[in-house]
């Protein structure tokens, strides 16, 4: 009986050593991970004195249950990574910021992404503060790799997750933000939120799908300026999308980049697990659904930033590849292409574009 149960044994483990093995030799990833020494994920990229600049949330394992909140991505520190130019190795600045020293933070620092203005960088957080609600905090420093200090208070009139600011070129920065489920974003109704989320959350299928959130910030870069819109994503008839739209909705990860004098507004479908664009003649928008332009990564999540450099244009993206978890996750990047007619070329993480 005993000799039966360890000859199964090592029927088991070898056949599920076989599975795996053969596994990693199909899976054809279209690049490998930038950084392998921590988990890294939502890559904000910008371009500060002609340097990459990586911003990304730090993936550890803190042992917290997974559930459909994302409680398991329980986040605690950031760091900063900088790079020369694309396929160099990046620099890990270490510590960029610790919850412990955000004053209001409870838990949770999810998607940051960063700014410059007049000799001063911002780095924009989500986090969770002591009641459990999802704000955006701003944290300051003199060098694109900090470290970062924070304010006392979250930004007045911040909720939700995932900022991303754009700076046009006029000089006037915007902050994109919002992501449904996990990120509250359901729960705000006219600025007000409702803790109890059985009475907000998406019982919405044939009303117009949560918009990602959008705010022209103040010459500071500490304060919105001017009430918080929506950045509505609409159909070719000008149509808001439907709540029950899941292909093409919005759902978290926003970011917004301009090319050829039209504003892309880009964003993760969340359970649908795309990448897609939308495009507008204003940073408000409405923007104009064009399709998606990434395919599924391995992993739940899929978020995204785009940046140009050197004439041409790269998105960072994360997967699971180094630990077929969700909650870590490496960053990684390729080049993304414009076609002619302004449409984005379709990138296909395991392989193809
Ligand atoms: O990293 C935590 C959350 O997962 C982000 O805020 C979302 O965009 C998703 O990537």
């Amino acid at each position: 009986m005993r000799i039966e149960k360890s000859g199964l044994l090592i029927i088991a483990m070898f056949t599920l050593l076989a599975n795996n093995t053969a596994k990693s030799q199909t899976v054809k990833y279209l690049t490998q991970p930038l950084v392998s020494k921590i988990y890294t994920a939502d890559p904000s990229a910008h371009v500060f004195n002609g340097k990459i600049y990586i911003y990304p949330s730090h993936d550890i394992d803190a042992g917290v249950p997974e559930n459909d909140n994302g409680d398991h991505f329980a986040m605690r520190d950031y760091h900063i990574f900088s790079l020369d130019s694309i396929g160099a190795t990046p620099v890990d600045h270490g510590v960029a910021i610790d919850i412990k020293d955000i004053p209001w933070a409870g838990r949770q620092l999810w998607a940051p992404d960063a700014a410059y203005k007049n000799g001063t960088y911002y780095l924009y957080f989500p986090v969770k503060d002591k009641q459990d609600v999802f704000h955006i905090g701003v944290a300051t420093s003199k060098s694109p790799a900090g470290p970062f200090k924070a304010e006392k208070e979250p930004i007045a009139g911040s909720y939700s997750i995932d900022p991303a600011v754009f700076t046009d070129n006029n000089g006037a920065s915007y902050m994109y933000f919002g992501g449904i489920w996990g990120g509250q974003l359901q729960r705000w109704q006219n600025g007000q939120y409702a803790s109890d989320g059985s009475k907000t959350d998406l019982h919405q299928d044939e009303a117009p799908a949560i918009s990602c959130r959008v705010a022209k910030l103040s010459s500071d870069m500490k304060h919105f300026e001017g009430p918080v819109k929506d950045a509505v994503v609409v159909d070719a008839n000008g149509k808001p999308l439907l709540g029950k739209d899941h292909d093409r909705r919005f759902f978290e990860g926003s970011w917004m980049h301009k090319f050829n004098g039209k504003y892309y507004f880009t964003y993760s479908t969340g359970d649908t697990h795309f990448l897609a664009y939308a495009i507008g003649t204003s940073p408000y928008g409405p923007f104009t659904y064009q399709g998606t332009f990434m395919k599924p990564v391995q992993g739940w999540t899929t978020h995204h930033s785009i940046i140009q450099i050197k004439g041409k244009w790269y998105i960072f993206y994360h997967d699971t590849q180094l630990s077929g978890k969700t909650h870590l996750r490496n960053v990684k990047v390729t080049e993304l292409r414009h076609n002619a007619d302004g449409s984005i070329e379709m990138i296909d993480p395991f392989g193809g574009k």
